[in-house]
């Protein structure tokens, strides 16, 4: 049985169940309402805490793993294990500082007082660039220290910048990028290691899948050289003859990020039909 920490309430909550759901993990009465759920046809169980308290559940042994903030990872315990990164809750840590500050290099922020959530991650940077700053540690609402006195800039977690500017700051550093990640204990029993690999082995088709698109267009026979150069698909596209004399039908997989630009070359090699569709998963 793996025990796995999953925030209660939050930002990575419903990402992180619905990512179990998609591996095919059912859980018994939705899970959620309670602490801890089992699932019914998988071995493992969830564990609902604050994430900040994830970290230390999993070093003290009462969860095996755990999602969380790549940030509350590196502020809690870095000796735990990263194993996989999932690409949603994405933001960085930054430095800001208020609109009428004037800012010309990091040197700058020698001397002043920063408020923070994370003062280890702060500290290693300050040290990493030779500065020397006194570090406020505040729990939330921390952009609001500048404006009522308490620190003369800020390190905090930054997505849309809407707060920042709501507030009068403005980025200056970025330190870090972080999303969710799936952290576990290092050097555990060879059982628990099998059932997070099999759960790894199924987010990663997952998240393959959402990355990819699976593509089918009609292609003149003389154009299939050409067009297969610029669809690389799992191995190389399929091809089938089309009833019409002189046409194929090819089928592909292709990257959510090249899309367009795959789509635009194809149009001018004289594909048509063209025709994108999901994919739920991927193995390779
Ligand atoms: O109750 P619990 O302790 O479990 O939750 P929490 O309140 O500590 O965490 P939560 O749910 O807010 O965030 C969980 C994780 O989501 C964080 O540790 C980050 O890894 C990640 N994440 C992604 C964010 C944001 N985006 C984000 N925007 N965490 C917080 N914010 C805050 C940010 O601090 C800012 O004040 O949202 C505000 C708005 O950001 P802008 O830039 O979009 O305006
Ligand atoms: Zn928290």
């Amino acid at each position: 049985m793996l025990t796995i920490a999953v925030q209660r309430s939050g930002r990575l909550s419903e990402k992180t169940l619905q990512l179990f759901h998609e591996c095919g993990i059912q859980f018994e009465n939705g899970g959620k309402e309670k602490l801890m759920t089992k699932a019914s046809n998988f071995p493992m169980t969830i564990l609902f805490l604050r994430d900040d308290d994830i970290p230390g559940c999993i070093a003290d042994q009462s969860a095996d793993a755990g999602v969380v903030g790549e940030n509350v990872y590196l502020e809690k315990s870095d000796a735990l294990e990263l194993v996989e990164r999932l690409g949603f809750a994405r933001c960085r840590l930054s430095i800001a500082i208020p609109k009428s500050m004037s800012y010309q290099s990091l040197n700058d922020l020698n001397g002043l007082k920063i408020a923070t959530s994370y003062p280890r991650i702060l500290q290693k940077f300050l040290d990493k660039n030779n500065l020397q700053a006194e570090i406020h540690e505040i729990n939330g609402s921390v952009e609001i220290a500048p404006g009522i006195g308490l620190a003369d800039v800020i390190f905090d977690i930054v997505s849309t910048g809407s707060t920042l500017i709501s507030n009068g700051l403005h980025e200056v550093e970025k330190v870090l990028n972080s999303e969710a990640v799936i952290i576990a204990r290092p050097n555990m029993e060879k059982e628990k290691k099998q059932i997070l690999e099999r759960l790894l082995f199924r987010a990663r088709a997952v998240r393959k899948g959402t990355r990819n698109k699976y593509i089918l267009l009609n292609s003149p026979n003389d154009k299939i050289e050409e067009i297969t150069k610029i669809l690389p698909g799992m191995k190389s596209p399929t091809v089938m003859p089309l009833a019409m004399p002189g046409w194929s039908s090819l089928h592909s997989v292709i990257q959510e990020d090249d899309f367009w630009e795959i789509i635009e070359s194809l149009k001018k090699l004289g594909a048509e039909g063209i025709l994108v569709v999901p994919i739920e998963k991927m193995i390779q």
